[in-house]
Parts: structure tokens; sequence; C-alpha cells
């Protein structure tokens, strides 16, 4: 082992941390100086990684869950040959930098996930080491075309997010042991010391979720390469390797103090470091030792790489099947030979129901469809009844059984997305999605096509009271940039919703779905399906022809209300449009010709949506008349709820009368 080169390189981290935050006048040096030897080993020693083949499906995945501790990583990719230069690390965190304050998913070569919200990695991880089983399990033979490990860097503060607990607790269950945490056990957060506020024993919790723990020492190097492979050789258990370490290690006065994780350490103690560290003061000086150690790895991370090659050819020949399907799964998502149903115009369904049949419809032709629900299946009509479930022994099962763990489902569906080779979704009740959000929120910034089935999406869930029945979600859900939300409105929609959901290729898609049944109406327009990527189109136009005096724009199944609202308005009906919105964003973004045809200016405009008006203004204009819910429900069969709350055809029909005359 080449110690000396490790120790330069360490020390090279520490410069580099200290460096750029000290430039950018911002940031954490912490962290990286705590872990800078583990960094180096981890790229230098541990991982199986190609710098010049960042894309390589079989590559080890690192996860940096403490996102602040990001020089460490930016550093590390630098030293070791992907494409970040020493003039990005100059531009940490400055605008449009390849190094930003948090690692960016999409941003910078080598970065696997987008970190910084504490506990996200780890749950990014267990999805990352789930679809590595899932993919071993589709394609290895006696040839194992996918077999990597997934490594994470977590500190005190992802072991206090609950996300991190659920998302272990899984992989606990899930036997994963091909993931492997080191959890840098520095004892300091911000506030000072975790005496403050964290006093559990992180080991024994995760020997309680079934992770195999093991503890040594951040700078006895050997020993931590005796402990990965100790956590390697596990075949049955996830590992975490508690790590104990300093912050700050190598600062002569400031070491273990918690001023020094999230700010410069200042102009003075920078270079009292560097003169404890033996370098020269000049600032982003690199020892020559660091570069010739990362140098002497790179002819066999490529050897790695022709290696799997060459296992990958050979597999290909005696397996041109799994070849074919292998091609498939990597190309760009083909559904010309998915089966979609159809449903017939009268037919009642609700659209959590008609969900479920897309997705058995299909699940046969898209092999990389995997997913689950928060322990509401049966409610969310997610189980795919032809695969089975995907479980310690049956790696196989496309069925994912998140437990009651919506946060961590949604980190770690990300992860799955993330790795490559499956396209994840996951469930829940509507109004739960607040408890998965910080994720759905990063799925949507790193632009990943996760799928969300939000089912039981209105008060109309009935009986199971306020606390079950969504009124603020769809608003907030909205205003997610890039979450793309779509409210079908009746089974046929659904079925197009869905297609939009699986083709869209930048950013996650959340399905708004019902618990109660709808009517399949006859749609108005014949090109509507297309025009559902306008966001709305015609569901009926008015009988009287010409411009229509009044719009009834509605969503999912306030559509079947609005159906009947014209009908309850008797002779006035026959002048009203009925506008079916499944998605406000894409109506917001489609040509201003398409939409001031289907929303004339000269009309009254009625919304119908059982949920907070917030956000609809701008749709429909100030002087809509807004039939919405801007107050929480009630526990009571729905019919009565819609009563109680003015959302019959009658009440409705009465308002609009009112505004009319
Ligand atoms: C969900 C979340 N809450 C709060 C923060 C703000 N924050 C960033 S780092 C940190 C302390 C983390 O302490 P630790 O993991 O021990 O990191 P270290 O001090 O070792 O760098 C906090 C509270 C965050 N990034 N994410």
């Amino acid at each position: 082992m080449q110690t000396e080169g490790i120790q330069s390189a360490a020390t090279a981290v520490r410069v580099l941390a200290m460096d750029a935050v000290q430039k950018a006048k911002s940031g954490h040096p912490g962290l990286p100086m705590g872990c800078a030897e583990l960094g180096v080993i981890l790229y230098g020693e541990i991982l199986k990684h190609v710098p010049q083949e960042p894309q390589w499906i079989n590559r080890d995945r690192f996860v940096l869950s403490a996102g602040h501790g990001s020089m460490l990583l930016y550093s590390l990719l630098h030293l070791s040959g992907y494409p970040l230069s020493l003039e990005d690390i100059k531009n940490f965190r400055q605008l449009g930098s390849k190094t930003p304050g948090h690692p960016e998913y999409g941003r910078t070569v080598g970065v696997e996930t987008t970190t910084g919200p504490l506990g996200q990695g780890i749950a990014n991880a267990v999805g990352m080491a789930i679809a590595e089983r899932m993919l071993g399990a589709a394609f290895n033979t006696d040839k194992k075309v996918i077999d990597h490990y997934t490594y994470v860097l977590a500190g005190d503060g992802d072991m206090m997010e609950g996300i991190s607990a659920e998302a272990s607790s899984l992989a606990g269950h899930l036997g994963l042991s091909k993931l492997i945490v080191f959890y840098d056990s520095n004892r300091i957060t911000i506030e000072g010391s975790t005496n403050l506020a964290f006093s559990e024993d992180v080991s024994k919790r995760y020997q309680a979720y079934g992770w195999q723990t093991l503890e040594g020492d951040a700078y006895d190097i050997e020993g931590i390469l005796k402990l990965v492979e100790t956590a390697r050789r596990e075949s049955a258990r996830p590992s975490l390797i508690l790590l104990h370490s300093t912050i700050a290690k190598g600062s002569p006065n400031m070491a273990g103090s918690h001023e020094t994780h999230g700010a410069p350490l200042g102009e003075e103690e920078v270079a009292a470091t560097k003169k404890a560290l033996g370098v020269p003061e000049e600032p982003f000086h690199i020892p020559e030792g660091a570069l010739s150690y990362f140098r002497s790895k790179q002819e066999g991370w490529k050897q790695t790489y022709r290696s799997w090659q060459e296992l990958f050819e050979a597999w290909s020949k005696e397996n041109p099947e799994k070849r074919k399907a292998w091609d498939r799964r990597f190309a760009p998502l083909d559904l010309s030979r998915a089966a979609f149903p159809t449903f017939k115009e009268g037919e009642t369904m609700a659209t959590r129901k008609a969900s479920g049949a897309v997705l058995n419809a299909i699940a046969a032709s898209v092999p990389q469809l995997v997913g689950g629900s928060a322990d509401l299946a049966p409610s969310n009509n997610t189980l795919l009844k032809d695969f089975g479930n995907f479980q310690a022994d049956a790696p196989e099962g496309r069925n994912m059984h998140f437990g009651i763990r919506e946060h961590g489902m949604g980190g770690i569906v990300n992860g799955m997305a993330l790795h490559g080779g499956l396209l994840p979704y996951c469930a829940t009740f509507m109004v739960f999605s607040d408890y998965m959000r910080p994720s759905i929120r990063l799925a949507a910034l790193m632009q990943l096509p996760v799928i969300y089935v939000f089912t039981h999406d209105s008060v109309f869930v009935g009986e199971d009271g306020p606390t079950h029945e969504p009124v603020e979600h769809l608003a907030a859900l909205r205003a997610i940039p890039n979450l793309l939300v779509l409210r079908p409105a009746d089974a046929e929609e659904t079925v197009q919703a869905w297609r939009m959901a699986l083709e869209r290729t930048d950013g996650p898609t959340a399905l708004a779905l019902t618990r109660q049944n709808l009517t399949v109406f006859s749609k108005g327009d014949s090109k509507w399906a297309e025009h559902c990527a306008y966001g709305a189109y015609i569901a009926s136009e008015a009988a009287s022809g010409g411009d229509p005096q009044l719009v009834l724009v509605a969503t999912g199944s306030e559509v079947n209300l609005a159906l009947e609202v014209r009908a309850a308005l008797g002779s006035a009906g026959e002048k009203a449009r009925v506008v079916s919105m499944p998605c406000r964003e894409l109506f917001l973004r489609a040509p201003q010709e398409y939409r001031r045809s289907l929303i004339p200016d000269s009309a009254l405009v009625v919304l119908l949506e059982s949920g907070i008006s917030q956000g609809w203004a701008a749709v429909v204009g100030r002087d809509a008349e807004m039939v919405t819910i801007e107050r929480f429900g009630e526990s009571a069969p729905a019919a009565k709820i819609a009563e109680h709350l003015g959302f019959t055809a009658q009440a409705v029909a009465q308002r609009i009368k009112g505004r009319l005359s």
C-alpha cells in the first residue's frame, strides 16, 4: 500500500477544502478535513470506478450523504481524474460552476446524487443497492454483469434524520449486503457537541435494524481497509462502519471545534494548518505525491473496465436473449409493445382502479417498471399481480413493499432512478405526500423520471375524515418546480396520464387519483389525448355553438361534476363549455392562442376543483367563480360532504345562476 501517497493525497484534500472555502468565504471545511484519509482510500483503494467512464453501469456508487462536505467530493473527483479542473475547484460556490455549495446531480460528472438535505443520501443509496440487486437478478448468469457495491459517507446529522432510519430499517429487512455506510462520528454538529441532543448508541440501533456494525478509527488506513473487507464478505446484511473522527483534523487550533463545521477557518488558521501539514502557503497547492498516487491508479482502473467489457461480451454471446433485453432496458423507453387498457363511455370506475389496470396491462412489456406502496397497495392499486414481491430471498420480484415509510420511500425511489435500468413508481394517499415532500422536491431538482401514485385525492375520501382528506395538497405539489401534477378525470384520461408519466424523461410526475367512482365521459375533442400535452382540452362543447358564454373548467373528479352542473343549469347550460384540465402546469405553458381558444376572455369562467384555489387566478382570471375548498374536510359519507361543502350539481348551478343574473 502506498501509505505516503495516501497521506499526501489527504493533505491535498485538506488544502483544497480549506482554500476553496476560504476563497468563497463560505462552505464547510470541517468534514472534508476530518474525512480526508477515508476519502482518499475510498477513491484510491476501495471504489471500483473509472474516471474516464463515469456512466459505467457496473461502477460502485458513492453517495456523500453529508452533502455539506461537498469539497471532499470535489477534491477527490479532481485528484482522481474526473473532468473537474483546479479552475472548477477555485470557482467553488460560484454561479454556474461545476462545484456548487452542495453536490448537484447532473451538474458535476461523478456526482451520483444531489445531497445536502441530510439523510436523503442514505435513502438514495438504499435505492441504488436495491437497483443493483434487481438488475443482477434480471441479467446475471454465472457471469455477473451487474455486481457492484454502494458506499455512503454519512455524518451525525444524517443519523439523526428520520428518513435515514426509515430507509436503513428497510435495507436491513431486505438484507442489502452490498450497501456499506461509513458513519463519520465526529460528535460535532452546528450548535456544538452531539451531547446537546444525540446520545443514543447508533451502532446498536443499526444492529436492531439487522445490519452488521463495525467500528474503527478514521485515521487508521489499514484498519479501515480491513473493515471494508469484512463488510464485503458479509452476504446477508448491510454494513455500518462507525469511524471515530475529529472534525477539521489537521488544523492546529480549531480541530474538534464546531466552528469549523460551516465557516472558513480564517486566513491565519489556514496558514497555521498548512505549516503544520508541511505544505507551502500558496493557495490550492497540490503536493506531487498526491498526483502521482492517483496517477498510479489509472491503469488498474482501465484494466478493471476492460475486464468487465470482456465479461459483458462473453455474456452477450452466451445469452443473446438477455442481451436483447439489456439493450431494450437501457435504450429510451419504447411503449409501442405496451397494450394499454381501453374503457367504454358510461363505464364507472375510480381512477385509482383504472391506474391499477394500466400498470398491470403494461407491466410485462415494460420490465423496468418497478415499485410499490407505503403499505397501501390494496388501496393505491399498485400491485403488479403477475410479478412477485421484491424480498431478500426474491430479488427478481418487482413489487416493492416500502412499509409505512413515506419519506424513506421517496428517497429510495430517487436512488433506484439514479442507478439506471429502472423506472420506479411509489404510492400512498395524497394527503401523505407531505411526508415525502423533501424527496419529491429532490426528484424534481434532479430531473428524475419517478412516478408518484397519489390516490384518495380529495375530501371525497369521506369517512376517514379531515386527517385523510387533502385540500391544500394539489396546490402544494404544483408549487414544486418541474413536478408534473396530473389529475385525470376518468379512466380514459388515467391511461393518458400514465402514458405522459412514462414518457417523461426530465422530471417526476404525480398522479392524483380518486378513491370514488367516476363516469367515463364522451370526449368532445377528438384529439383530446394529444391535447393533454397542452394540459387541457374541451371535454364537452357548448350545445349552442359559437363562443361559449360560460366555461366550466374542472380537474379530476370535478369534470364529472361540471358535466352535471351544466345539465342542472337547464337552458343556461346550453351556452356552457366544459374544459377538462388534467395538468395546470402544462396549460400555463401552452401557446396563448390555444389557451384563449379554450377559455375565451368574453366568457364567465367557473373553476371546479376540490381543493384550495391558490394559483388558479393565473389560469382562469380573478373574476372567475371559484368552486373550491378553503377549509379542512369532514368525516362523513362522501355524498354528505359534497352537500355540506356545496359540491353538488344543484348548489354549483345555483351559484352560477346568481353570477349570470
Ligand atoms: C434536513 C436538513 N436539516 C438541516 C440541515 C442544516 N445542516 C447542515 S449540516 C448540519 C449539521 C450536520 O452535522 P454533522 O452531520 O455531524 O456534520 P459535521 O458537523 O460533521 O460536518 C445541519 C444541521 C440540512 N442540511 N439538512
